[in-house]
């Protein structure tokens, strides 16, 4: 399995604008950002999209919440956030390594498009 982009940055190999990181998961700015705060957070696992997760991920998957909770009080965005997963290329998925896109400081509608 050929590495994906963010493979390579949780490997160090390109840069990103890394916000936060331990043992599980590391959080950078999306380098196409569709608000002015735009966050990805991944785990270091390779997983390649949520429907893939299984069981022995679920611990993983509740850390990925904490984390993004957690940098987004360090922001000073805990009030108004929201959160994203796109899972498959149907659904906008690019980057084939599950991610949860955090969006913040812009105002939101809903349904979402
Ligand atoms: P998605 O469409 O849900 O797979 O989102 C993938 C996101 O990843 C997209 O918003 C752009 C971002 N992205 C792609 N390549 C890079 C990169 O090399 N660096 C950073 N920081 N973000 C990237």
């Amino acid at each position: 399995m050929t590495d994906t982009i963010f493979q390579k940055i949780i490997n160090k190999e390109i840069n990103a604008d890394i916000i936060y990181e331990d043992e599980k998961s590391l959080v950078f700015r999306d380098i196409n950002p569709v608000a002015p705060t735009h966050l990805l957070i991944i785990p270091k696992k390779q997983i390649e999209k949520i429907s893939d997760a299984n069981e022995e991920d679920q611990d993983l998957l509740g850390h990925l919440f904490l984390v993004a909770g957690k940098v987004a009080k360090e922001l000073g965005i805990e009030n108004a956030f929201r959160l994203v997963v796109n899972n498959g290329a149907g659904a906008q998925q690019t980057v084939f390594h599950l991610h949860i896109h955090l969006l913040a400081d812009r105002e939101f509608t809903w349904p979402p498009g």
